[in-house]
């Protein structure tokens, strides 16, 4: 990329307020005082493209960019899953262990205002809970019905666990909310009565695999009035192994063809202290590889959510970030909204001007110089990536506190998912157990690209056959130059090695 051509998209990314690009500071210091995924877009029509660009989930594209938050209105549920405590947000998009502030309509009403404002980027209002949002319909709909006659260029989005969902698509489709998520974690009863204990339904409690056929029967109806209302939906399934993660396949294969546009298969998280079954029976969740590895098998029937961050019922700001602490209930109810539609206007035309000037950097990074296929001199490799959002490699090593996961070989760049960990720079200095346990977390990769990397770091990287690279550019460009740096490297490695042999 030259240097023009960034200047003038970084430019147009600071103007749309969206604070991705590294400080100065960050630019110049070290940082240390110590030392695909998701929607492939080729082949949809325009109409559906426009549908899903500017929603964060729904296009791993818009969620470089675009930000979402949610409002925790619906406290109840009438299901229980045996990964979830009903002292915690719902863990069919939470990650376990999260506990919201619940709101009324009106507070959530406001809250999105203030928001709105202050983070025009935000583009999507869901809600996930802290129940099911389906099994608290008023308080649900009251709050799409005020923001939609308050902010009506918000997308509304819901996510749901299915049960309730032939009641209200009907007025899902009149109040306009065009993307509806489904939790469906199995298609065969008997593997569901694993998975739920119970189920309320017709004021009645259904146990075992009765209650599990309910609610498959009812996940596969409302899957069906979703598609012939023309509503897009996506479905998450909660991978728990030894219990549904073969039969996931299965499950992929049937929501493909009741018409899901998406699948996101989210690992189980699963630990002692969140006081769920699972949690308490010692059920492990997948590794990273495992996940991976599923995701990868379905992945050539639909497209496949790889980006999903399990957030909170309350979650604010774009998908890697938590803002939430910023707008507590105490906070917003203080702050007067700024909502104004012009202003977002402006600021999501500058993010798209913004896209299309990245739209050939990232083409031409991707496919690489397109004119070898693969071999064995040209391996399939991840490498893990620091960013603040905007697609561009803008965070110093010791602040990510995740790492995008890019597989990358000769022919392609794909995103494949992300890795959390504690950030390794803690007031100023590096934490060396932390620097360990990232080592560990991204072990898998070649090289790890940060805009700035300390030397302490660096030498604790290589030494674990991680190569740190300091890179500030579009992250697939920054990707490609390691690329064909490392096949440089490889072929010097053979060449020598022959030379050696010859002698
Ligand atoms: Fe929220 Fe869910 Fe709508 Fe997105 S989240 S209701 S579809 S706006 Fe997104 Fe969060 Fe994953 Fe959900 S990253 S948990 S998939
Ligand atoms: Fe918990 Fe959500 Fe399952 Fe209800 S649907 S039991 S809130 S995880």
């Amino acid at each position: 990329m030259q240097a023009t051509e960034k200047t003038s998209a970084l430019d147009l990314l600071a103007k749309s307020g969206i604070n991705v690009s590294s400080t100065e500071a960050e630019k110049k210091t070290s940082g240390c005082a110590s030392s695909g995924c998701g929607t492939k877009t080729e082949g949809l029509d325009e109409r559906l493209k426009e549908r899903i660009a500017k929603h964060p989930c729904y296009s791993e594209e818009a969620h470089h960019h675009y930000a979402r938050m949610h409002v925790a209105v619906a406290p109840a549920c009438n299901i229980q899953c045996n990964y979830c405590n009903r002292k915690y947000d719902c863990a069919n998009e939470s990650r376990p262990g999260v506990v919201s502030e619940l709101l009324t309509p009106e507070e959530a009403a406001h809250k999105v205002l203030v928001i709105a404002g202050k983070i025009p980027q935000m583009s999507v209002l869901g809600i996930a809970g802290p129940g099911d949002p389906l099994a608290n319909p008023e308080k649900t709909f009251r709050t799409f019905e005020l923001i939609a006659d308050k902010a009506p260029d918000i997308k509304l989005c819901l996510s749901t666990n299915g049960l309730a969902l032939t009641d209200h698509v009907d007025r899902i489709k009149q109040l306009n909310v065009d993307h509806v998520t489904i939790t469906i974690n199995m298609v065969d009863p008997e593997i569901g009565a694993k998975i739920y204990p119970w189920v309320r339904f017709n004021r009645k409690r259904h146990t075992g695999v009765e209650a599990a056929k309910i609610l498959h029967e009812r996940q596969m109806e409302g899957l069906q009035a979703l598609k012939e209302a023309d509503i897009l939906c996506k479905v998450n399934s909660v991978m728990i192994p030894g219990i549904n993660d073969k039969h996931l396949a299965e499950v992929n294969e049937v929501i493909r063809s009741h018409g899901a546009f998406l699948h996101n298969i989210m690992p189980l998280i699963s630990a002692p202290e969140h006081g769920t079954h699972f949690g308490l029976t010692g059920q492990r969740g997948p590794t990273p590889k495992e996940l991976k590895e599923l995701q990868d098998s379905c992945s050539g029937n639909m497209n496949m959510m790889r980006h999903c961050r399990q957030c909170r019922a309350d979650a604010v700001g774009l998908l890697g970030e938590d803002r939430s602490q910023e707008f507590t209930k105490e906070k917003f109810m203080e702050m007067a909204p700024e909502y104004d539609v012009e202003v977002r206007k402006e600021v999501h035309a500058g993010i798209e001007q913004f896209k299309d000037d990245l739209k050939s950097v990232k083409a031409k990074a991707k496919r690489g110089s397109g004119d070898r296929s693969a071999t064995e001199n040209s391996p399939k490799i991840m490498v893990a990536v620091a960013t603040k959002g905007g697609g561009i490699v803008n965070q110093h090593f010791g602040h990510a506190k995740e790492f995008q996961i890019y597989e990358v070989d000769v022919n392609n760049i794909r995103f494949v998912g992300h890795r959390k960990v504690d950030h390794y720079c803690q007031s100023g200095y590096g934490e060396e157990a932390t620097l360990e346990n990232i080592i560990k977390t991204i072990s898998d990769c070649r090289a790890v690209i940060a805009s700035k990397i300390g030397s302490c770091p660096q030498t604790e990287l290589r030494a674990a056959g991680l190569e740190p690279v300091e890179a500030y550019d579009v992250i697939e460009k920054a990707a490609r130059d390691f690329y064909e740096q490392f096949l440089q490297d490889l072929e010097q490695d053979r060449l020598l090695k022959e030379q050696l042999q010859d002698l």
